[in-house]
C-alpha cells in the first residue's frame, strides 16, 4: 500500500459540484481509500487571465495501485467529468486530478513526473497539502512547512459556496 497526495483544480462548470463529485468517485474505487481531503479554496489562474478562479484542493489516499494505474484512474474520472484533453495547458478545466506525490518516489517518465512539476511554488497546491500534513518532507528532505513560509498566497481564500 501506498500513500498518495492528488492536488484537485476545476474553474467550469460549477467546480464545487465537479470537486464533490470528484471525490466520491475516488471514495468508490476499489484499490484505493480516501483518508483526508483539505479544505477547498478560490485561486487566482495561473497561466491566462481570461479564465475563471479555480477551486483547488488536495485528497490524501492509501492505494494499492501503482503511480501508472493510478493516473489511468484519474484520468478515467477526469474524462467521466467533461474533461477535453488538447486544450491547451494552462487553460479553463472542468476537472483536474493531479499526483502531487507517491510515497517518496520520484518518476521521470513521459507520463508522469512525480513530484508534480512546480508544486514547490504554487500556492493553491502548498496550503491545502499542508491543511492536511503540516509535517510532510518531500522526497528530497525539504519540509512542507519550509517551502509554504516561502510562498505568497496570492490572493488564496477559502471557497465560499
Ligand atoms: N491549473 C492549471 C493552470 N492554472 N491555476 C490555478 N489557480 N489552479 C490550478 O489548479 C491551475 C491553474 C493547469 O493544471
Ligand atoms: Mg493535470
Ligand atoms: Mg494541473
Amino acid at each position: 500500500m501506498s500513500i498518495c497526495y492528488i492536488a484537485l483544480g476545476s474553474n467550469l462548470e460549477d467546480p464545487f459540484a465537479q470537486a464533490n463529485r470528484a471525490i466520491i468517485a475516488l471514495q468508490q474505487s476499489p484499490q484505493s481509500k480516501v483518508i483526508d481531503v483539505s479544505p477547498f479554496y478560490r485561486s487566482k489562474p495561473l497561466g491566462p487571465q481570461d479564465q475563471n478562479d479555480y477551486l483547488n484542493a488536495v485528497i490524501k489516499i492509501y492505494t494499492d495501485l501503482s503511480p501508472i494505474a493510478l493516473l489511468d484512474e484519474l484520468q478515467t474520472i477526469e474524462k467521466s467529468q467533461g474533461r477535453i484533453r488538447k486544450e491547451n495547458r494552462w487553460g479553463a478545466r472542468t476537472l483536474d486530478l493531479d499526483i502531487l506525490l507517491f510515497d517518496n518516489l520520484i518518476i521521470n517518465s513521459e507520463r508522469l513526473t512525480i513530484p508534480h512539476y512546480h508544486m514547490k511554488h504554487r500556492e493553491f497546491v502548498l496550503y491545502p497539502l499542508f491543511d492536511i500534513e503540516p509535517q510532510l518532507i518531500l522526497p528530497d528532505n525539504e519540509k512542507l512547512l519550509d517551502l509554504v513560509s516561502k510562498c505568497a498566497k496570492n490572493g488564496l481564500t477559502k471557497w465560499h459556496e
